[in-house]
């Protein structure tokens, strides 16, 4: 295999973790030159939960945000250069990230690899497409200019919070959303298995209430989704808005529209030969979920408590159900239908 180490000419992504396992004397001490702003931004308000005791949620630019990761997202602003051929792919944690991962990263290296032998059976989805603002947070900045290009890239950061260069340049965002209330119920089961317990912290009616103020990872979510929503109407060939539920429902449409928009179509001899149907189901919860990569404990995942396999739960639409009163679920709707009021969103 080519050296990854410096920066040389390939036309498909790599795996992240084989770029900064090639390059991990460039990591740096984090920069602690925003500390003073991060002391003057608010503190969640009491009484609202948080599942990362040392890392409490922040206010910027309108959205809370655990305080590490606002580091990184300045990071970002400082140093960040969006080259034309970047690909952003943004969701509110818990609404397709593992999927979509796995699905774009597969869509653009499908000519470079046999399918059987593809790096999505070796690596998880996280580790070939890394987190933007967690790995600024983490002095990383100097292996993401190591990146040959194209490069791609996730990020939880809300439209508002972007850094300047990815709004001004030709790179493309891929933004997914997903029914609110799923969100909720992903991100309590996750939390929950991260903690040995979600109740431990808090109870699920005060999550569920601290998510119906906005106050959760990256919230309000209805500023996330209605930010890139608005974006996206503007500027049609800049993003490309999905849903979670649509996918599911038409996973091979989606996969046309997908590599259409990120700018690898399929070829009609592809669709011939059952490529899209095969991109698909490489990507498939239940093939993910199973891939021995997928359940094998990862060190850098360990230390922070996180087994792969946590982000593969049940990979359906509406487990709400199962876990919300009727009451509960129509406050919750009614509050995201009053924002989305206007802006042709449904959920
Ligand atoms: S994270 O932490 O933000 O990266 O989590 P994220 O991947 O956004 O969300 C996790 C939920 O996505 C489900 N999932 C999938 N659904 C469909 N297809 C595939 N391939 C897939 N992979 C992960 C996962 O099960 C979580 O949803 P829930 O409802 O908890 O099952």
């Amino acid at each position: 295999m080519a050296n990854y180490g410096s920066v040389s000419p390939v036309d498909f992504p790599i795996p992240y973790k084989i770029i900064e396992e090639a390059n991990n004397h460039l990591i740096e001490k984090p920069q602690e030159e925003h500390e003073a702003l991060l002391a003057t931004l608010p503190l969640q308000p009491s009484g609202t939960p948080n599942f990362h005791p040392k890392q409490p949620f922040i206010l910027y630019k309108g959205a809370w945000i655990a305080k590490s990761l606002v580091r990184g997202a300045l990071a970002m602003e400082q140093h960040f250069k969006s080259r034309p051929t970047d690909l952003l792919l943004v969701t509110s944690p818990k609404s397709g990230t593992t999927w979509l991962k796995a699905m774009i990263f597969a869509t653009l290296t499908r000519t470079s690899y046999p399918l059987d032998q593809h790096p999505l059976h070796t690596h998880n989805p996280h580790q070939c497409v890394t987190n933007l603002e967690r790995v600024f947070s983490t002095g990383r900045r100097q292996i993401i200019e190591a990146i040959p290009s194209p490069r791609v890239f996730n990020s939880h950061l809300p439209y508002s919070v972007l850094p300047q260069t990815i709004i001004d340049s030709d790179c493309r965002i891929v933004y997914v959303w997903r029914d609110p209330k799923d969100v909720l119920i992903s991100m309590w089961y996750f939390s929950g298995k991260i903690m040995g317990g979600a109740d431990k912290i808090a109870t699920f009616e005060e999550v569920y209430n601290s998510f119906c103020q906005g106050v959760n990872n990256y919230g309000p979510i209805w500023s996330h989704v209605l930010g890139y929503w608005e974006e996206s109407k503007q500027r049609p060939e800049k993003i490309l808005f999905l849903k979670y539920e649509n996918i599911l429902q038409e996973p091979v449409k989606h996969a046309k529209k997908l590599a259409h928009f990120i700018g690898c179509p399929y070829s009609e001899a592809e669709e011939n030969q059952g490529v899209v149907e095969q991109i698909v189901e490489l990507c498939s919860f239940g093939k993910l979920k199973n891939m021995d990569v997928n359940n094998n404990e990862i060190p850098s995942m360990s230390a922070h408590n996180i087994s792969p396999s946590y982000f593969f739960r049940k990979g359906e639409a509406g487990d709400w159900k199962n876990h919300l009163t009727q009451e509960m679920a129509e406050r919750l709707n009614t509050i995201i239908e009053e924002k989305f009021k206007g802006s042709g969103l449904k959920i």
